[in-house]
């Protein structure tokens, strides 16, 4: 096993490593940019190690300055996290030129699973059921005309080196397509570096579930079932969940097979994900493979009992899977929730700072993940996840009330933060009818919100544990975050962040917003 491993990342997720480390007795090594001095990764590890500035390029992404850091503090393998260096080959292959060992996949998986049209291409040798299209890029107008014709419209163009929704366009009829195309190819080329786009059939409000899976140095591949990862905003997730209530134990054997038939033909080792797309009728097809350790990774933790991260190490060092798939058992329901700094009320715009304040949730079924705490400046340079609040439960019904459990104790205050968007998705009666599809937050956002919809608590714990806080109730204090629950019980969060007009009733709410400021 090793002996010192490096970090290349930060926030939660160095975090999250950093605990698999502790407990299996492996040294930690953190790495930081100016911005990340004080962050709470670098005071959890064994060691540190300065990287530069906070530019990405300067620091979380700079392959010289990583393979700089793990040469110096003698660490003999690299966990990318996710996201930065995760998913860069070049890095893979780097670190084996360097003789240390990268904690993933090998290079030659990533560069095969990094092009969708490559992957499909061996998809179809693997007889992996895809979303109908072509495998290769296409070439002319005419040819897109001839292969829509045969799919049916709507049809929808994919950037092969895309993701994340970039370089895609709907086409619903024969007349929109050569522009589209058009449009499609230089926003590829523009985005990244390379114009090629290919054909699929448009799948109408899919849900997006992903398998788990996970191979060993010896060829053995396993599926760790999947996790609903419908709930999402502009192709950035917001709230995940294992397992997917529409997928029954049938088609999670016939899913977790495919899955593993992807990682086999892809030479998969350790910790991959296999994404589908999910229709109405419960065809599912192959999209694209995330060849990391994903964000979401704890509701498969959760319900498998499987610490995939200790997994993840344990097969870097060339140990063999040490379960075989009939011995891999459910049980329960979890999910996660992606706590990020940005504010709700003006669309989503992302709100870095201080935090002044921090009250947290804990408590039977719940687990925080977190990268911040209270005093640390969240700096603007990164992406804004703070947390991940999950929940465990034996039912997904327990599950939705440990989290609104959960949310009434949480208080983050200095920042804005996205908590009560998720106070709002846990009263819907969609959401908790297990009705979502890729197109369920975009119906939520727009209706009209409820008068407290923060809890049905006329005082929240958190006001309650606020009040010892407050030495005194300055009269007349206006409320200044409005997503602290402090404001008068019944006072709407959303109108009286819009007319500014809304006062503390009582000396109560004024002394607990002067209390926590
Ligand atoms: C699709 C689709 C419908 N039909 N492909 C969006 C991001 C990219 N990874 C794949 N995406 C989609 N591809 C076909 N043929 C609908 C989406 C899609 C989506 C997929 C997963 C999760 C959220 C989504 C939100 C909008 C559209």
């Amino acid at each position: 096993m090793f002996k010192r491993i490096l970090i290349a990342n930060r926030g939660e997720i160095a975090v999250r490593v950093i605990r698999a480390c502790r407990e299996m007795g492996i040294e930690s090594v953190a790495v930081y940019s100016d911005v990340d001095r004080r962050a709470l990764h670098v005071r959890k590890a064994d060691f540190c190690e300065y990287l530069g500035p906070a530019q990405p390029s300067e620091s979380y992404l700079n392959i010289p300055k990583i393979l700089e850091a793990a040469r110096r503090s003698g660490a003999d393998a690299i966990h990318p996290g996710y996201g930065f260096l995760s998913e860069n080959a070049k890095f893979a292959r780097a670190c084996r030129e360097a003789g240390i060992v990268f904690i993933g996949p090998s290079p030659e998986s990533m560069e095969m699973m990094g092009s969708k049209t490559k992957a499909r291409q061996n998809m179809k040798k693997a007889n992996v059921p895809f979303v109908p299209g072509t495998e290769t890029g296409l070439t002319s107008a005419a040819e897109a005309l001839s292969v829509a014709e045969s799919i049916g419209y709507p049809v929808m163009l994919k950037a092969a080196a895309g993701g994340g929704g970039k370089g895609m366009r709907m086409v619903r009829t024969p007349a929109e397509l050569a522009n589209a195309l058009e449009a499609a190819q230089s926003e590829a080329l523009r985005s990244f570096g390379d114009s090629e786009v290919y054909i699929e059939k448009f799948i109408e409000n899919p849900r997006h579930v992903e398998m788990q899976i996970f191979g060993d140095t010896q060829g053995n591949v396993i599926y760790l079932a999947e996790r609903e990862c419908s709930v999402q905003r502009r192709h950035q997730k917001v709230l995940e969940e294992a397992p997917c209530s529409f997928v029954d134990p049938d088609m999670r054997r016939r899913m977790g097979e495919v899955a593993v038939q992807v990682g086999k033909a892809a030479k998969y080792c350790n910790a991959g994900t296999v994404e589908f797309l999910v229709d109405a009728q419960k065809n599912f097809y192959f999209l694209e493979m995330n060849t990391r350790l994903q964000v979401e990774h704890p509701v498969t933790e959760l319900i498998t009992g499987i610490d995939l991260v200790q997994l993840q190490l344990h097969v870097a060092a060339g140990e063999p899977l040490p379960f075989k798939q009939q011995d891999i058992t459910l049980r329960g329901h979890a999910m996660e929730l992606r706590i990020y700094a940005e504010d709700p009320d003006n669309n989503f715009f992302p709100s870095p700072g201080r935090i002044t304040r921090l009250m947290s949730p804990s408590g039977p079924g719940i687990r925080r993940d977190t990268g911040v705490y209270e005093g640390w400046v969240v700096p603007l340079d990164y992406d804004p996840l703070l947390a991940k609040l999950i929940a465990y439960g034996e039912t997904r019904q327990q599950v939705i009330k440990r989290l609104r459990r959960a949310l009434s104790e949480y208080f983050i205050g200095g920042i804005k933060t996205n908590l009560s968007l998720f106070r709002r998705i846990l009263q819907h009666p969609d959401f908790e009818a297990a009705r979502v599809d890729t197109g369920f937050l975009d119906r939520l956002l727009p209706e009209p919100r409820a008068v407290d919809e923060r809890t049905t608590r006329r005082v929240p714990i958190v006001a309650l544990t606020a009040a010892i806080f407050a030495q005194q109730a300055p009269p007349g204090a206006q409320p200044t975050h409005h997503d602290d629950g402090l404001q008068a019980a019944g006072q709407p969060a959303a109108a009286s962040a819009q007319n500014g007009s809304a006062k503390p009733s009582g000396w109560k709410a004024a002394a607990l917003t002067e209390g926590l400021r």
